[in-house]
């Protein structure tokens, strides 16, 4: 049996084809009439998965001319199973929770030299840079249902943060994929509400979880576990990898970082990370939104005035809310907290001494908030490098789609903000890269207007599972493989609903080309435009400038026509009278209503 198992140990792993597989694939019949001769034979090839069963568990006498035709019929068969079995990879998604293209060295931007991300970078070298990856409502778990399901927001029911639970009884890749024989497991942060649907494994953090000490929701109930959550979640994915799973088979394994998410909160071995000067800061950090309108104006994610002295930038010592020393510095074991004091103590007491005010005191908060951020990002860049040094260890990364995302971008100082809501670029655009052995060319980058809608499509396709007729987006893999589709989209959909809620941000709707982006903040009733070739900061709402009224009037056309193709009810306004204030945080809802105090 010189065909036996020609050269495969485990299902998922490539293999060179063989002489009769050239010869079914070349007669067409590989992958497409054999598959089902397996399925509907007696031994019920399908759960063996090894094609050295095949043939010899027929009670065939030997020699008859029809027991060979039965025998070579089943190694044909086997054979091409197994051709199909090698062209299913496994996928681990590793995703964060806001991070910003702008923290990854291999995006550039200015952070890139003091804050470089080596485990990111080297999967970019090695596989994809996704140069426009864009989010279709940039926020955690509407990003989240989204890459589910393959739907819009309005369609999958999870709109915002706030008011819903994802339905976890509706069709979703995990569900789909396990059909087509993987496994599948979820470890980390979750945010959906409901408990996860459709995982063999999962471990989630609930709500949005702790930096320190986390606790873990799974089937059997919540423990606590002591470490750091990047740390923990990256182990939990090792031992998941190593013990948990059946190795026969393929599988997606998600793991999902709470870090970097607001209030930043290090790893102890990085609490002085960056210690040594000031990073660079943004051109629009002292923005006053002159040439755009009211939602741009009136949010509330200012790191002037949002930010808290205490929970956000951890000046323990003005610590007035005492959210901090009783959601962060109270959780810490005496050792962690010992470490943690040692660090920020006497950085805060030079800044207390300075008694800084103004312009100067945004600058240390810009520094504070960023090294913070970039702290975390360090844990999370170890956590890549961590998984795939742990894939290669164990033979695994060759027939491993290695796919690093999050679910939305985020401000880093750009506009004076942090958080993310908005459709401008930084909080639109979202990091996606990925590496898949033999099949994405190393190095490559693609500027396709692709988008988190198109994850789930994506998964199912690297499985060879159908995409489903009700998803909304489109498989990746053709451009994975250098090749756009012909009919690739070229303008992408997005639409923001939290209103009032966190931050204050207008609900919007918009369309973007490439170029130019047509932003609808639909209840204020105010429409921007934006050229990103000639005012890539956004700066500037050319809606009314006549000399773009042939853009803004094909923009309305492209955005009705998304509206339809991706059946959008239409808009209910809301009265903003009737909105409650009491969302703001103090400064701001003390400036909005003239010295009124919550
Ligand atoms: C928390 C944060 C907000 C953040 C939301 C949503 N506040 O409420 O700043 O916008 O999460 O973030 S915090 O003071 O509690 O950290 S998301 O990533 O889950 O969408
Ligand atoms: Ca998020």
């Amino acid at each position: 049996m010189g065909l036996e198992l020609a050269g495969v140990s485990e299902v998922g792993q490539s293999r060179p084809r063989d002489a009769a597989e050239e010869e079914l694939s070349h007669r067409g019949i590989a992958g497409t009439r054999l598959p089902y001769l397996i399925e509907s034979s007696p031994k019920g090839i399908a759960e063996s998965r090894y094609p050295s069963t095949l043939g010899v568990s027929y009670p065939l006498k030997p020699d008859s001319l029809m027991n060979r035709f039965i025998l070579c019929v089943s190694l044909a068969a086997a054979t091409a199973f197994n051709a199909i079995a090698a062209k299913q990879p496994n996928i681990v998604f590793v995703f964060s929770d806001d991070h910003a293209t702008q923290a990854i060295s291999a995006y550039g931007g200015i952070l890139a030299d003091a804050a470089p991300t080596p485990h990111l970078d080297r999967l970019a070298a090695e596989g994809m840079l996704f140069q426009r990856c864009l989010v279709t409502n940039s926020i955690c778990g509407p990003s989240r249902a989204t890459i589910l399901t393959g739907k819009y927001s309005h369609l999958n029911g999870f709109m915002t943060n706030e008011t819903t639970e994802f339905d976890g009884s509706q069709q979703t890749f995990p569900k789909l994929i396990r059909k087509k024989g993987y496994q599948t497991a979820m470890i980390g942060k979750w945010h959906l509400g409901s408990d996860p649907t459709g995982f063999d494994h999962w471990e989630v953090l609930p709500g949005q979880g702790s930096y320190y000490n986390p606790d873990f929701k799974t089937p059997e109930g919540m423990h606590r576990e002591i470490g750091y959550v990047t740390d923990i979640i990256t182990q939990k994915a090792k031992t998941w990898l190593d013990h948990q799973r059946e190795p026969d088979k393929p599988f997606i394994l998600m793991v999902q970082h709470k870090s970097p998410h607001r209030n930043w909160a290090p790893d102890l071995k990085y609490l002085n990370a960056f210690d040594d000067g000031d990073l660079p800061e943004p051109d629009t950090l002292f923005d006053t939104y002159e040439g755009r309108g009211t939602a741009a104006r009136d949010q509330d994610m200012t790191i002037d005035l949002t930010m808290d002295m205490g929970n956000d930038l951890k000046v323990d010592q003005q610590d007035l809310t005492q959210r901090f020393t009783k959601g962060t510095l109270d959780r810490m074991t005496p050792g962690q907290r010992k470490s943690w004091l040692a660090a920020y103590t006497p950085k805060n007491e030079t800044f207390i001494d300075a008694k800084l005010e103004g312009e100067d005191l945004v600058r240390w908060k810009y520094q504070r908030y960023v090294k913070d951020y970039l702290r975390c990002i360090k844990s999370v860049d170890d956590s890549v490098g961590e998984i795939r040094a742990h894939l290669e260890e164990r033979g695994l990364s060759e027939n491993t789609v290695f796919i690093y995302s999050s679910d939305q971008g985020f401000y880093l100082g750009e506009h004076g903000w942090f958080d993310k809501r908005f459709m401008y670029d930084e909080s639109y655009r979202t990091p996606l890269i990925a590496a898949w052995p033999g099949v994405i060319k190393p190095g490559s980058v693609s500027s396709d207007l692709v988008s988190n809608l198109d994850f789930a499509e994506t998964f199912l396709d690297i499985a060879g599972a159908k995409i489903p007729k009700d998803m909304q987006g489109a498989s990746l893999v053709g451009i994975m493989k250098g090749k756009t589709p012909r009919n690739w989209r070229d303008t992408h959909y997005y639409h923001y609903y939290e209103y009032p809620g966190w931050h204050m941000v207008q609900r919007h709707e918009g369309i973007y080309d490439g170029r130019y982006k047509l932003m609808n903040f639909y209840d204020v009733e105010e429409w921007e435009l934006f050229d990103m070739e000639k005012d890539p900061l956004e700066m500037q709402n050319q809606y009314k400038n006549p000399e773009y009224a042939s853009v803004v009037e094909r923009l309305h056309k492209e955005l009705d026509k998304a509206r339809k193709q991706y059946d959008l009810p239409d808009i209910e306004r809301q009265n903003l009278d009737e909105v409650d204030m009491r969302y703001h945080s103090k400064e701001i809802f003390k400036r909005l209503t003239g010295g009124g105090t919550l």
